[in-house]
């Protein structure tokens, strides 16, 4: 009984547009939703460092290396933002990348896909951080204070992301055949994937209802999904590109495009584990963890020392 009116106080204040805290009273079920959402994000953002991170050296510029540089370094922070306001839910950070290496928590979908030319570079930009955006900016009023702060952050660098993205990509489209080749081949084989992002139809997501009645989510995966579609279609028509999709046209009546059916199997064989390069980043990720350990320990010890040198001024003084 004492439980129910608890949960209905928080139900109200969330109905209230109240921000809530990590000391305030929350059901359990919220606290473990927004840990497997917050602690995935995080994951995908470090992940997400390595399919860009292969490019670094190739770059065609020094200004193109420099801007590729500082996004990839940008992803690192959001990382760390994330997995600081995962924190404050009470698990740490050990956990959280115990369960990135072994399997139990996922990250992006998108991540497991390989980046074979320069254009990949623009495609990510415009397509994988325009879909990113486009899920992130409602998350700056999710109902979790330290979720909701770091994500404006994160949408303010997402948009300089996006737009050096689609600015690579401009260039190719008004380069020559070769490079023109290059932008088509590279929009054809990311556009279903970043369709993907938005996670399955909302018939099919288990916890959409949940987290919308909370507030986590403001929006669902299929709306979030169609805003997508309907911005990219305009974009795509000044990089003079076309979308891979035979059924894209418009609808009068809904006001909305409408697009071909996406290929769920595909989705969840590369969530699960089956993707073309899934082992290639968990390998990459756990390699970089374990040949990590002596900075970490350094840290440690150095951390240690100093405390105790405090302590024996403390006792002299
Ligand atoms: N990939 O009930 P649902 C970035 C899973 S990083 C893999 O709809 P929910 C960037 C889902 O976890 C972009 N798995 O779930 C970085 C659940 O499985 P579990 C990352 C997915 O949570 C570097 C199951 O499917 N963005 O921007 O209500 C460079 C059922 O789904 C995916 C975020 O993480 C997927 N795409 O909604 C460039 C944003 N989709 O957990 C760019 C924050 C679903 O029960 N997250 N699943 O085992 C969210 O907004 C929500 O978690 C989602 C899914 C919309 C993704």
């Amino acid at each position: 009984m004492k439980t129910e009116s608890l949960e209905q106080r928080f139900q109200d204040r969330i109905d209230r547009e109240e921000r809530i805290e990590p000391k305030d009273w929350m059901p359990e079920k919220y606290r473990k939703t927004l840990i497997r959402q917050i602690s995935q994000h995080a994951h995908s953002e470090i992940v997400g460092m390595l399919p860009e991170g292969n490019w670094i050296t190739r770059a065609p510029s020094l200004r193109r290396k420099a801007a590729l540089l500082a996004k990839v370094q940008d992803e690192a922070g959001h990382g760390l933002y994330l997995y600081a306001a995962a924190e404050t839910l009470g698990i740490s950070r050990d956990e959280m990348i115990e369960q990135l290496h072994d399997g139990t928590a996922k990250y992006s979908n998108i991540f497991n896909y390989p980046t074979l030319t320069w254009a990949d570079m623009g495609t990510i930009g415009w397509l994988v951080d325009g879909a990113a955006i486009m899920n992130q900016v409602p998350l700056c009023r999710c109902s979790y204070g330290p979720y909701a702060r770091a994500m404006v952050r994160v949408c303010k660098e997402e948009s300089f992301h996006q737009r050096q993205g689609f600015e690579i990509l401009l260039t190719l489209s008004r380069g020559n055949r070769e490079q023109r080749e290059m932008l088509q081949e590279s929009v054809n084989r990311w556009w279903w994937p970043s369709m993907m992002m938005f996670g399955p139809n909302d018939a099919d997501s288990p916890h959409s209802q949940q987290s919308m009645a909370w507030k986590i989510k403001r929006f669902s995966n299929d709306e979030l999904r169609q805003k997508f579609v309907d911005v990219c279609v305009e974009q795509a028509k000044i990089l003079n590109v076309t979308i891979p999709d035979r059924d894209l046209k418009w609808n009068e009546e809904r006001g909305h495009y409408d697009f071909g059916k996406i290929d769920w199997d595909e989705f969840w064989r590369v969530v699960k584990g089956d993707g073309p390069c899934n082992r290639q980043r968990l390998k990459a990720r756990i390699d970089a963890h374990e040949n990590g350990a002596w900075v970490r320990d350094a840290a440690m010890a150095f951390a240690k020392k100093q405390s105790e040198r405090k302590q024996a001024q403390k006792i002299a003084s």
